[in-house]
C-alpha cells in the first residue's frame, strides 16, 4: 500500500457523482447562502463563478455532519477563497452580509421573479430588467413582445409558482400512462426529475415515455398529446421532434422528441368539484436502446448530471449524454440497459436516485 496514492477517507471525493448526496443534509444555512451567490453570478452571465459556488454548496450537501469550523473545510474538495469567506461569516455571525445584500437587491429579486416565469431564461430576464421592467404587472401592461410560451407562463403564473406535490405528480403520471397505454398497450411512463430523487415537491412533472419495442415509441407522443388536448387537459403544449443524429447537439439539452406542456389538473379533494390547477409537465420520449441513459440524464440533479459528464470526459475520455455513452477511441456507443450498467461502464460506484441530490 502506497499511502500517497490512497485517497484520504476523511476527504470527500472531488466529483459530485462520486459522492452520496441525500435530500436532507446537515448544512442548509451554508448551502443556501452559497446557492444565492451561485444564482446571482448566473444572473450576470458569469457561469464560471456560479459553478464555483454551486460546487462548494454541493460538497457541503454530501458532508455527513454539520460543518462546525473552518478547519472542517479540509474535508471538502474545491472550496475557493470567496466561498471560504462566506462560510466563515455564516459560521461566526449566522449570516453573510454579502449574501443578505444580494437577497435584498432589486436586481436579484427581479431576476428571480422573471426567470421563474415559464419560458423566460436569464438573458431575456436581464434585458427586461435593463429596460426598467420590475413586476409581472409591468410585463402585462407595458409588455415586451412575449412568446406564446411566455404568455402562457404569465397567464398561469400563480399556479405554476405553487409547488407541485408528489401526489399531484403521481396523479398526472397515472393519467398520462392510462392514455399512453390506450394508444400503445405496452407503453411505459416513468416519473423522473426531482420526484425520483425523493423530493416531496417540485416545480414541474417530468415524465419519461418509452416502449419495450425499439421504434414503436415514435407513434406515441403525437396521438397522446392530441388526445389529452381533446379532453381539455392541456392549457398549453409545444412539441419538438427528435433531432438525435441529425444535427450536432449545440447545447447540453438532449434531442429527444418532447412536449413542454401546462396541464389542467383536477383537484378532487378541494371541496369545489370543478377545482383545478395549472401544472407544468414535460413529456420526453426515449427509444428503448437509450432508455437507461435518458433515465439517468433526467433524474438529475442538474449538478449531479454535470459532474457525471465532467467525470466521464476528464477521467475516462468518454462522452456521456442522455442518449448514450460514446467512446471516441473505438468510435462507438457503449450499450447499457440499466443505470447500474452505466455507472459500471464509467467505473463509478452506483449511486441510487435518492442520493443524487448533489
Ligand atoms: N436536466 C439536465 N439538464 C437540463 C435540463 C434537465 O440535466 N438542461 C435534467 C436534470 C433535472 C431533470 O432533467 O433533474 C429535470 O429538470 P428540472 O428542471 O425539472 O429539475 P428537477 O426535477 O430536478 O427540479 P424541480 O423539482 O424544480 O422540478
Ligand atoms: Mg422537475
Amino acid at each position: 500500500v502506497t499511502p500517497s496514492k490512497e485517497p484520504d477517507p476523511a476527504v470527500l471525493p472531488a466529483y459530485g457523482c462520486q459522492r452520496r448526496t441525500p435530500l436532507a443534509h446537515h448544512n442548509a444555512m451554508l448551502t443556501e447562502a452559497l446557492e444565492t451567490l451561485a444564482r446571482d453570478a448566473a444572473f450576470s452571465g458569469d457561469e464560471t463563478r456560479s459553478l464555483a459556488f454551486t460546487r462548494a454548496a454541493s460538497a457541503l450537501k454530501a458532508l455527513p455532519r454539520r460543518l462546525g469550523s473552518l478547519r472542517d473545510l479540509a474535508a471538502l474538495p474545491g472550496v475557493g477563497k470567496h466561498c471560504r469567506r462566506v462560510i466563515q461569516e455564516v459560521l461566526e455571525d449566522g449570516s453573510s452580509a454579502e449574501v443578505e445584500a444580494v437577497r435584498r437587491s432589486e436586481r436579484y429579486r427581479t431576476m428571480q421573479l422573471f426567470t421563474g416565469i415559464f419560458g423566460v431564461g436569464t438573458r431575456t430576464a436581464a434585458s427586461w430588467y435593463q429596460e426598467g421592467l420590475r413586476t409581472l404587472a409591468d410585463l402585462r401592461a407595458t409588455g415586451p413582445r412575449l412568446s406564446r410560451q411566455q404568455q402562457a407562463g404569465l397567464q398561469y403564473w400563480e399556479d405554476l409558482a405553487t409547488p407541485v406535490t408528489l401526489a399531484e405528480a403521481e396523479a398526472i403520471r397515472e393519467l398520462v400512462q392510462a392514455e399512453a397505454q390506450r394508444i400503445l398497450p405496452d407503453a411505459t411512463v416513468t416519473l423522473v426529475g426531482g420526484f425520483r430523487r425523493g423530493k416531496p415537491m417540485g416545480h414541474d412533472v417530468d415524465l419519461l415515455l418509452s416502449h419495450p419495442e425499439e421504434g414503436r415509441e415514435q407513434a406515441l407522443l403525437g396521438p397522446l398529446v392530441a388526445s389529452l388536448e381533446q379532453q381539455g387537459l392541456l392549457l398549453y403544449q409545444q412539441r419538438q421532434p427528435n433531432t438525435f443524429g441529425q444535427e450536432p447537439s449545440s447545447s447540453s439539452m438532449d434531442q429527444f422528441e418532447r412536449c413542454f406542456a401546462i396541464a389542467r389538473l383536477a383537484l378532487p379533494g378541494a371541496g369545489d368539484p370543478g377545482a383545478w390547477r395549472a401544472t407544468r409537465v414535460d413529456l420526453v420520449v426515449a427509444p428503448r436502446s437509450q432508455f437507461a441513459f435518458a433515465l439517468l440524464g433526467w433524474t438529475g440533479s442538474r449538478h449531479f448530471e454535470r459532474e457525471l459528464r465532467r467525470f466521464a470526459g476528464r477521467q475516462r475520455g468518454l462522452a456521456l449524454s442522455s442518449h448514450g455513452l460514446y467512446d471516441p477511441q473505438r468510435e462507438m456507443f457503449l450499450p447499457a440497459t440499466t443505470e447500474e450498467e452505466i455507472f459500471q461502464l464509467l467505473g463509478l460506484d452506483y449511486v441510487a436516485p435518492t442520493e443524487r441530490n448533489a
